[in-house]
């Protein structure tokens, strides 16, 4: 089937006449569609229908905003089982996670819809008589946004959700191994009475649709979560345009484990955090961090539980693993495995790319684990989005916080300890933008802020009550009412 972009309200073909197909990770032959591999001429006319849905958009009363993400949210919810198989067979990822996913979406609907009724300014007393001092949020005005193919639904409405609920217009670059699902939470929000114009879905490669929409001169934010090294270009445009831009990129999330701690809970956080959606989430950790006293027995029990795991398709209620996104993925991951054996770390479990039987259809990769990791060598350093776990032995506690913040990322971490002075030094001396205490680094709560330091970020933090931060402006707003000209700073 050929799908469309979704522009002004209306689902057009674009402007290129050109296409690409999505395939689930899975099993290729099974095809979830054709998109249009869209150029700057699409980015033009969503561009210019949010431009011009802007002004009566902003004017709706942010509660009636409110009412209609309560709508999406309702729809979200009757179509969740429906939305997360369609994601599981686009991206991967196995079903009860593809739920979460979906369910990620349906708590941001209802909780920033319940913003609508907030938005709170300040007021504050002026210096003069007879003078009111207040503040007001104002949308920002057009927002690009630009979101990965990891958390399909999730990402998109932690963005898309905040800046329609701020009074803003949206046009939306979904990523190009995930056009599906954002076809779908499309056609949700344009069930769910959706005013024209208010969010417009481009599909397209980076290139050709991110570059042009993050340079576009009516584009006023850019929302993005994604590479580092695609972020960083991302900033530069708006640098240049002196625009707002939210950046949410990569992670080498640490757990650390205390001789103190309880090594079997540990375990399941680890085995959870580690390859869960398959190591591909920005919050997976990628670096385990153990104390000396445990170190042996705590990797002896979890390389005994990665062996079990079953790699499979996600739609299977038996897998624990699904494929990785695709071929490059796969074949990136499998790069990094061999630098990890020829810069000497120990190749305890896993390492090779799973291709018996059913999983030849596919794209999958065996959970692995390394022992003996030193921050020297790459693995411990880069980013791999995928299921590879690099283990480095602490001396103590001070030492494992210095291998945890010996990384230039900055998103989640954990630490598992029953020490209560050791954790509370953690959650000040963890340079992260989350701290878990004795629970994994993935699973964040929507009403929380989200985020990073280093260059993970680039100091925003989306979900939350920070969400309306990043998709509002400050209004100040004096008024006087004295019926002279008063002069603030006490001039007479
Ligand atoms: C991401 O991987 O980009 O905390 C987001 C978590 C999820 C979101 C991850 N709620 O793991």
């Amino acid at each position: 089937m050929l799908f469309k972009n979704y522009i002004n309200g209306e689902w057009v073909d674009s402007a290129t006449g050109k296409t690409f197909t999505s395939f689930n990770p899975a099993d290729t032959s099974d095809e979830l569609g054709e998109f249009p591999a869209s150029d700057a001429r699409d980015v033009e006319r969503a561009v210019e229908a949010a431009d011009r849905a802007f002004r009566e958009w902003s004017r709706v009363p942010a509660p009636k905003r409110g009412e209609l993400l309560f709508e999406i949210g309702e729809r979200l919810k009757r179509h969740k089982e429906e939305l997360a198989q369609i994601m599981t067979r686009e991206m991967g990822k196995v079903l009860k996670e593809a739920r979460g996913d979906v369910q990620e979406a349906i708590d941001m609907a209802y909780y920033i819809g319940a913003e609508g009724r907030r938005l709170f300014g300040h007021t504050t007393p002026s210096e003069l008589p007879n003078k009111h001092c207040l503040s007001m949020r104002r949308p920002v005005g057009r927002v690009g946004v630009i979101t990965p193919w990891n958390f399909p639904i999730a990402i998109p409405a932690w963005k898309i959700f905040p800046a329609i609920l701020a009074g803003n217009t949206v046009v939306w670059k979904p990523a190009t191994d995930t056009p599906r699902c954002a076809y779908e939470l499309v056609k949700i929000l344009e069930a769910s009475g959706l005013p024209k114009g208010v969010v417009n879905l481009v599909f397209g490669g980076g290139n050709d649709v991110g570059i042009p929409l993050a340079k576009h001169p009516k584009i006023d934010m850019i929302s993005f979560t994604g590479s580092t090294e695609t972020g960083r270009a991302i900033y530069q445009y708006g640098a240049a345009k002196l625009i707002r831009v939210h950046l949410e990129m990569g992670g080498k999330n640490p757990i650390i484990v205390l001789e103190d701690a309880d090594l079997d809970l540990a375990i399941e956080g680890i085995l959870w955090s580690a390859f869960g959606t398959t190591g591909q989430r920005c919050t997976a950790c990628s670096r385990l961090i153990v104390e000396d006293g445990v170190y042996e027995k705590l990797l002896e029990k979890l390389v005994d539980r990665t062996k079990k795991l079953r790699l499979g398709n996600g739609l299977d209620p038996a897998t624990d693993v699904g494929p990785v996104v695709n071929r490059s993925a796969q074949e990136k991951i499998a790069r990094y495995v061999e630098l990890g054996v020829k810069e000497g770390a120990k190749l305890l479990c896993g390492g090779r790319i799973a291709k018996d039987g059913a999983l030849a259809k596919g794209f999958f990769f065996e959970p692995t684990i390394f022992a003996d990791v030193t921050p020297e060598m790459t693995i411990f350093r880069e980013e791999i989005f995928g299921p590879v776990l690099s283990v480095c032995k602490a001396k103590d506690y001070d030492d494992a916080i210095r291998l945890a913040n010996h990384t230039s990322f900055g998103l989640s971490s954990s630490i598992y300890t029953q020490d209560i002075n050791k954790a509370h030094r953690a959650m000040e001396e963890i340079e992260a933008g989350i701290t878990y205490i004795n629970s994994g680094t993935i699973g964040a709560e929507v009403h929380l802020p989200f985020g990073g330091v280093k260059e993970t970020g680039n100091g925003g933090r989306e979900s939350g009550w920070t969400a309306i931060e990043e998709y509002t402006e400050w209004k100040t707003i004096y008024v006087d009412f004295s019926g002279r000209l008063q002069k603030a700073q006490g001039i007479d």
